[in-house]
C-alpha cells in the first residue's frame, strides 16, 4: 500500500493543551507520525511519497472562507497581541450568547473553536495545509492508480473540525476534504467509516444533510466522553441526509466482543449503501493502553478491523486521525493497513 506523508507535520508542535485541570505537553505531537512512518518502513508496507499542492480551493469546498482566512493569520495576530506563545481560547459562545464574529484575535479564537486543547502555533498553518494536501494527494492517487487502497498519513488530524470550527487537535477536516474531492472528480457516492475512539463530530456536522456521503462512526459514548455533545444513536441525518448518518456509541471499557458487533453493523450499512469509494478515519486511540481513552482493543484487533474493511471490496482511502499510545501507534496503525492487504 502506498503512503502519502509530509514532514511539514512537525511544524505543529504545541507547548501545552488544557487537560485534566493542567496545562500539559500535547498528546497530539510530532512523534506520533514519525513512529507510524518508521513502522511502515520497518515492515515494508510500500512506497512513501510526498504530497502535491492542491491550493486552498478543495479546502474551501468544506470550510468557510472566513474560517480559512482566520486560521491563516491567527498566530501572527496572536503574536502581535501576546508575544510568541501558543494561541489558546478561554471561553465560548454557548447557550444564550450571540453568534457574532468578534474583531479581536482572542474573540475570534473563541468564536472558531470549541476547546482549549488545540494550540495554534507559528507552524500550524503550514502543517494543516500540508495535512490537507496529504489527504488530497492520497485521494488523487487512489483514483489515478486503480490501487485497492492508499494511506494518507495526515497530521494534524481532522475529524473534529467542522466548516467553521477547530478543536480536538483538528483544524481542517482532511477526510471530508478528500471525500468532497472524490465527489468532485467522478464518484457519485462516498462512504466514510470513522473508527477513531472519539466521535467524528466535525465530519458528521459537515455531511449531516447529504445523501451522497454516508457517515458511519464507532466511538466512546457522548454521555462519558469528549466531544460530549454529539455522537448519539438517534443522530441519523437531516433532510436529504436522513438515514445517511449512523452512530455506534459504546461505553468506557468496551473491548473487541462488543466493538466488533458495532463494526459489523457499520460495515453492513456501507455494503448496502454501495459507495464508489470508502474513506476510513483511521484512529487507533481505541487501544487499551491509550493514555486519554477508555476502550480495550488489542494490537491484533486492528489487524482484524483491516480485514473486515477489506471484505467490502471497495477502493479504500485510509486517512490518519488519533492515537496517543506513542510506543504502539506504529504497530497498531500498520496492523490495520496490513490486515487490509493480507488477502
Ligand atoms: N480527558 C483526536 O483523537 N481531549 N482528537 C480529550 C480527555 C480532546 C482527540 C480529553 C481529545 C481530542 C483526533
Ligand atoms: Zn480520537
Amino acid at each position: 500500500m502506498h503512503t502519502i506523508y509530509s514532514a511539514d507535520h512537525k511544524l505543529q508542535d504545541g507547548k501545552f493543551e488544557l487537560i485534566d485541570g493542567q496545562l500539559l505537553p500535547p498528546f497530539e505531537c510530532p512523534k506520533r507520525a514519525e513512529n507510524v512512518l518508521d513502522r511502515i518502513n520497518e515492515v515494508g508496507l510500500g512506497a512513501v511519497s510526498g504530497p502535491g499542492d492542491f491550493g486552498l480551493d478543495p479546502v474551501r469546498r468544506i470550510h468557510d472562507v472566513d474560517f480559512v482566512d482566520f486560521l491563516r493569520t491567527a498566530h501572527d495576530e496572536w503574536r502581535a497581541a501576546h508575544g510568541d506563545t501558543d494561541a489558546l481560547p478561554l471561553n465560548w459562545p454557548c447557550r444564550g450568547f450571540r453568534q457574532v464574529i468578534p474583531e479581536s484575535i482572542d474573540g475570534r479564537l473563541s468564536y472558531y473553536s470549541f476547546d482549549a486543547g488545540t494550540p495554534i502555533t507559528a507552524g500550524t498553518w503550514t502543517a494543516i495545509t500540508a495535512s490537507a494536501n496529504v489527504a488530497l494527494t492520497g485521494a488523487k492517487m487512489l483514483k489515478d492508480s486503480g490501487d485497492r487502497a492508499v494511506f494518507s498519513l495526515c497530521r494534524p488530524p481532522g475529524h473534529h473540525a467542522a466548516k467553521n470550527l477547530y478543536a480536538g487537535y483538528c483544524f481542517f477536516n482532511n477526510v471530508a476534504v478528500a471525500a468532497q474531492w472524490f465527489r468532485d472528480n467522478g464518484a457519485a457516492k462516498v462512504a466514510i467509516l470513522d473508527v477513531d475512539y472519539h466521535h467524528g463530530n466535525g465530519t458528521q456536522m459537515i455531511m449531516y444533510d447529504r445523501s451522497d456521503v454516508l457517515f458511519v462512526s464507532l466511538h466512546a459514548h457522548p454521555t462519558q466522553e469528549y466531544p460530549f455533545f454529539l455522537g448519539y444513536e438517534d443522530e441519523t441525518g437531516d433532510g436529504e441526509g436522513a438515514g445517511f448518518n449512523l452512530n455506534f456509541p459504546m461505553r468506557w471499557g468496551t473491548a473487541w466482543d462488543v466493538y466488533s458487533q458495532s463494526l459489523d453493523k457499520g460495515i453492513a450499512r456501507i455494503a448496502e449503501y454501495a459507495p464508489d469509494i470508502l474513506l476510513v478515519s483511521l484512529g487507533v486511540d481505541t487501544f487499551k493502553k491509550d493514555p486519554i481513552s477508555h476502550f480495550k482493543l488489542e494490537s491484533e484487533d486492528f489487524t482484524e478491523i483491516g480485514r473486515r474493511i477489506e471484505a467490502l471490496g471497495l477502493p479504500t482511502h485510509f486517512v490518519m486521525e488519533g492515537g496517543y499510545a506513542i510506543d504502539e501507534i506504529g504497530v497498531n496503525t500498520v496492523n490495520m493497513l496490513a490486515g487490509f492487504e493480507e488477502t
